[in-house]
């Protein structure tokens, strides 16, 4: 007998209820992010038929040229989570500041951040793209400010991703493990497909992107060499390697199989420390990554511990199979592989 499937839904109300986990706000917010999730996946998959293809002609806060869909993205995202009463404020890769929401609505205690289109650069060429999104506390106080924002990622009280790629996939935390949904078109609703995702320790599957090399610094060309070296080398095994360049792609297959990712500081941008933002990017994958029994550093600490000062500023990301992300992790630190 095949096990009975449960919808997000139906997951979410057993957090709440049975597990005690989630309060009923958080409950509906997330379901709030899923159903807009589920309308992107629908403008994604409209593709050329949609006119939803190539740039707006715009620059977001961050320098880049926006797609068409990262605008439709974030717009859709803003529309449907303003006035339902469970934040008081969000925050976006393609805005500057934070955006508050209007008196007309009911304040909530939430803050929401999310990358309303990570990895745009595969829109045009049919390659999985994704939302990545981040819930944290509102700290007590009346208004909402940008440094309300600024919280360490250990303090998230829910952290996921929506994958569109040739299946919509939910990816999800509330703390007590990762779960993933697919999207049943015909009903129209997220399915549970996976309660407990684990990364294993081990793997032999590293994603960088390559072309990078000449720019890393020592620890990671160390740590890559020795990949390369394979079985002959000093680790022993032959490696391979992935680089989708849609970061919500690339975890989710470590997620689903292991592996390890790694975008980390080179001197193309020496006073930045790396590509990825930190809030809402590094932060929320963090967290999934560890709640699968996976580690996420930036080279010298835990990601989850890093204190924020700007709302989008970048870091370092080496996330993943823990005992990899450990190895690098001791390379940094100057220290002699593990056993
Ligand atoms: P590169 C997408 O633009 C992104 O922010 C991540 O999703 C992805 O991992 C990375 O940048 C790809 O960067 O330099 O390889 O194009």
């Amino acid at each position: 007998m095949t096990q009975k499937r449960i919808s997000l839904t139906q997951y979410l109300v057993e957090q709440q209820r049975v597990d005690g986990l989630i309060p009923g706000q958080l409950r509906l917010l997330l379901e709030v992010v899923a159903r807009a999730c589920k309308r992107i996946s629908h403008a994604v998959n409209k593709g050329a038929l949609g006119d939803v293809l190539g740039t707006a002609g715009s620059e977001n806060v961050q320098g880049e040229v926006q797609k068409k869909l990262d605008i439709i993205a974030n717009e859709v995202l803003i529309e449907a989570n303003e006035w339902g009463g469970h934040l008081a404020a969000m925050a976006s890769e393609e805005m500057d500041g934070i955006y508050q929401v209007p008196n007309r609505y009911p304040q909530g205690e939430y803050l929401l951040m999310f990358d309303p289109l990570d990895g745009s650069s595969n829109i045009d060429v049919n390659v999985s793209i994704g939302t990545i999104f981040s819930v944290m506390r509102k700290p007590e106080g009346a208004a909402v400010s940008e440094q309300d924002f600024l919280q360490p990622g250990h303090r998230q009280v829910a952290a996921g991703y929506c994958v569109y790629g040739p299946q919509t996939t939910l990816v999800l935390t509330v703390g007590d493990g990762v779960a993933m949904f697919t999207l049943d078109r015909e009903m129209g609703s997220f399915v549970l497909v996976e309660e407990h995702m684990t990364i294993p320790a081990d793997t032999r599957e590293f994603a960088i992107n390559m072309s990078n090399m000449r720019h890393w610094d020592t620890p990671v060309r160390r740590y890559i060499d020795e990949c390369l070296a394979g079985k002959e080398g000093p680790r022993g095994k032959d490696f391979n390697m992935r680089w989708i360049a849609s970061m919500v792609a690339d975890v989710h297959r470590i997620l689903t199989r292991g592996g390890i990712f790694m975008y980390p500081w080179d001197k193309r941008e020496p006073n930045k420390p790396g590509k990825l933002r930190l809030m809402y990017e590094a932060n929320p994958m963090a967290w999934l990554v560890e709640q699968a029994g996976g580690a996420a550093t930036n080279g010298y600490e835990r990601i989850l511990d890093l204190q924020p000062t700007q709302l989008h500023e970048r870091v370092s990301v080496i996330l993943g199979s823990k005992n990899e992300v450990d190895r690098v992790t001791q390379y940094h630190q100057g220290k002699e592989a593990p056993g």
